[in-house]
């Protein structure tokens, strides 16, 4: 049998970047996860989100992290639920989450209150719903999700600790090949600083002012699309400040990595204006006034042109 591929950023995850110690036992739980999924008939779509933590010590008190909130990630996660998949959330410790990103704002005591007299087991509280209009709702779709154990999150915090599960959630998810989604939403830092050039300890500003040299994060998606999962179906994501740039770039990334879409976005228009691009099409997606209005999410419009797309290339792939 042929010895299986090892790529160069395979070394370089293990010389470079820490290790998180429970790896193997959560690559575990997500392999069982999409096997009982695709056996039940679904198709698994692994959802990054959030930013990624770049720490400066190995003891850390300092370290460079981004914009991300997350939403994008929560938000489709809801969509692809909608949708019949089943979904594992790779996300940021702490950014949005399904389902109850749509409270994030609120503070939980102001929307509770006590009711009648004190029972033997203490307090009755319940929740004032009129602060709340849309909780028994949410509550009902989350109890569906939750009881037929839908989703599966994940949590990571650091670079280091996002490319190791993502890496394992690849492998994991290379068993149930084409049936299989990608949907990298999360904003990954482009660099970061070796574990052999970490300073152990708290940098000291007694030395002056700081000048950081740091490397650039291999780029993931290469053995993930070649190697890992080269039967899944993978979305990448891409960010740009400057829109006259943003396309240009997104065919770029097609070209190098030949996974099946780009959704692009401008930091500032992201929440309203998409564009998907594959090698062969370009769809634009944007909300009118009256979608703000009605409350409908961009991710609506980006889950729903995805899972047709993926459904084309199951069919392609299995055919
Ligand atoms: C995105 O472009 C996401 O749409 C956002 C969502 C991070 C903008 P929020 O979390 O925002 O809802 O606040 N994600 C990917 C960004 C990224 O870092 N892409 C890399 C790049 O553009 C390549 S994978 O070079």
């Amino acid at each position: 049998m042929a010895e299986p591929r090892v790529s160069s950023i395979d070394g370089k995850l293990a010389e470079e970047f820490a290790c998180p110690c429970h790896v193997e036992e959560v690559k575990e739980k997500m392999a069982a996860f999409a096997k009982s999924h695709a056996s039940a008939g679904r198709r698994v779509v692994l959802i990054t989100s959030g930013g990624t933590k770049v720490p400066l010590e190995s003891r850390t008190v300092r370290f460079l992290d981004n914009f991300s909130s997350g939403r994008r990630g929560a938000s489709s996660a809801e969509y692809f639920l909608d949708s019949g998949y089943a979904v594992i959330f790779l996300h940021r410790h702490r950014s949005l989450y399904p389902y109850t990103r749509m409270f994030s704002s609120v503070n939980m005591l102001d929307v509770l209150q006590f009711t009648g007299e004190d029972t033997s087991s203490g307090c009755q509280v319940v929740v004032n719903q009129q602060l709340l209009p849309n909780i028994a709702k949410v509550l009902k779709r989350y109890r569906e999700v939750k009881d037929g154990q839908l989703l599966l999150p994940i949590e990571f915090s650091t670079l280091s600790e996002y490319l190791h599960l993502l890496k394992a959630a690849a492998q994991a998810l290379s068993t149930i090949g084409s049936k299989a989604m990608f949907y990298l939403a999360a904003a990954v830092s482009d660099f970061y600083i070796p574990a052999s050039e970490m300073p152990e300890h708290k940098i000291q500003s007694s030395n002056g002012p700081l000048q950081l040299s740091m490397k650039m994060v291999p780029k993931i998606l290469s053995p993930l699309v070649k190697d890992w999962a080269p039967q899944a179906f993978v979305i990448s994501f891409k960010l740009e400040t400057d829109a006259s740039i943003l396309l240009d770039k997104a065919r770029r990334a097609l070209d190098t990595y030949r996974h099946q879409a780009v959704v692009a976005n401008v930091l500032d228009s992201r929440r309203g204006h998409v564009v998907v691009v594959t090698c062969e099409s370009q769809a634009e997606l944007t909300l009118t006034e009256e979608d703000v209005k009605n409350n409908v999410e961009i991710e609506e419009r980006i889950v729903s042109n995805l899972t047709s797309a993926h459904s084309q290339f199951v069919t392609q792939h299995l055919g």
